[in-house]
């Protein structure tokens, strides 16, 4: 018997594969409302019919990006809620877990965001690098509590995630000014902090974030801008608690070189193998570089996330999307 997907479901990893849908709380967010919609329209006719196709639909949405851990820790927590005796309420359960997923993931970001926005003085200068939402709910918190900020957007490239943090910033009515990734460390003269999001944090306190963070971190250090990083606890990634490292996504050349600009460069190299593009999604922070780690828990220096790892995950266990 072959599992049973839902389209729903198919539509949403593709989504997430091509980055319609990005960003590590909105790919989780996205990822248990599928799980929710596969569960809905199931008509499996036995409760282990019903558990086989869950899985293979986790495993699905589970395959398409393999940097943000918040997406297996957003599919862990809506199948650790699927329970009952019959179909049905295997499916009003696995229908509320992934409800009370997407409601904590909300509250956990505001919360965060109140945490953060303790940082940010009025009048300060912050620089972002990509489009994270807890970043931005840092700012949108302090702007709530009457701290006035004004932002540095870097760009952003190959994929220009900057322009959709210009667009958030200014409809929150935040002054911007937009530079290209190589303007940045010029532009740390001004800065009063640099914020960035995490697609995954490791039990040393590494931060994996859009490629560009770690060169930005290094730079501020060296500036002496503090670097803040907001990410909620579904970023913690539990595997690396016994030594794993956390996968770093490489993405089509195309991002990066169109095939007129390929066949420009490789052109007239007669005889020279074809040009090798390499264009590596995100880049590890070490934790000397990142001044603070603020969840929805508190802010830790992040040496410290360890202790709050722990105590979340205790001892991991296999996927459930494996059994
Ligand atoms: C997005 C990115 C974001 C984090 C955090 O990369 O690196 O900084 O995912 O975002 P991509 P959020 O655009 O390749 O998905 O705070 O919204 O979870």
């Amino acid at each position: 018997d072959q599992p049973v997907v839902d389209p729903a479901v198919t539509a949403t990893a593709d989504d997430i594969a091509a980055m319609r849908i990005r960003g590590a709380a909105t790919i989780a967010d996205a990822a248990a409302a599928a799980l929710a919609t596969q569960a809905e329209r199931s008509d499996a006719a036995t409760p282990a019919a019903f558990e086989r196709d869950l899985r293979a639909s986790a495993r699905e949405l589970y395959e398409t990006r393999p940097t943000a851990v918040s997406l297996p820790n957003a599919l862990r927590y809506v199948l650790r809620g699927t329970e009952g005796d019959t179909v049905s309420a295997l499916q009003s359960s696995t229908v509320e877990s992934a409800e009370t997923f997407r409601a904590e993931l909300e509250q956990a970001q505001s919360k965060l965001g109140d945490i953060g926005a303790n940082r940010l003085r009025d009048g300060d200068i912050v620089m972002t690098h990509c489009h994270s939402t807890d970043a931005l709910a840092c700012i949108e918190a302090a702007l709530e509590s009457g701290t006035a900020v004004e932002a540095i957007v870097k760009e952003t490239r190959p994929r220009k995630q900057g322009h959709i943090t210009a667009q958030r910033l200014r409809e929150l009515g935040v002054p911007v000014t937009l530079i290209v990734d190589n303007a940045a460390r010029r532009y740390l003269d001004e800065t009063d902090h640099v914020l960035v999001g995490a697609d995954s944090i490791a039990a040393d306190g590494s931060v994996i974030n859009k490629i560009g963070t770690s060169g930005l971190a290094v730079n501020a250090r060296e500036r002496g801008v503090p670097v803040m990083v907001a990410a909620q606890t579904i970023k913690l990634h539990p595997d690396t608690m016994t030594g794993q490292t956390v996968a770093i996504e490489m993405r089509e050349e195309t991002e990066v070189l169109s095939a007129d600009e390929r066949t420009a460069i490789d052109g007239n190299a007669d005889g020279m193998p074809p040009l090798r593009v390499e264009n590596p999604a995100f880049d590890v922070t070490p934790p000397r570089y990142v001044d603070a780690i603020v969840t929805e828990r508190g802010q830790f220096p992040p040496e410290s996330i360890v202790t709050l790892m722990r105590e979340l995950f205790g001892e991991t266990t296999a996927e459930p999307w494996d059994g």
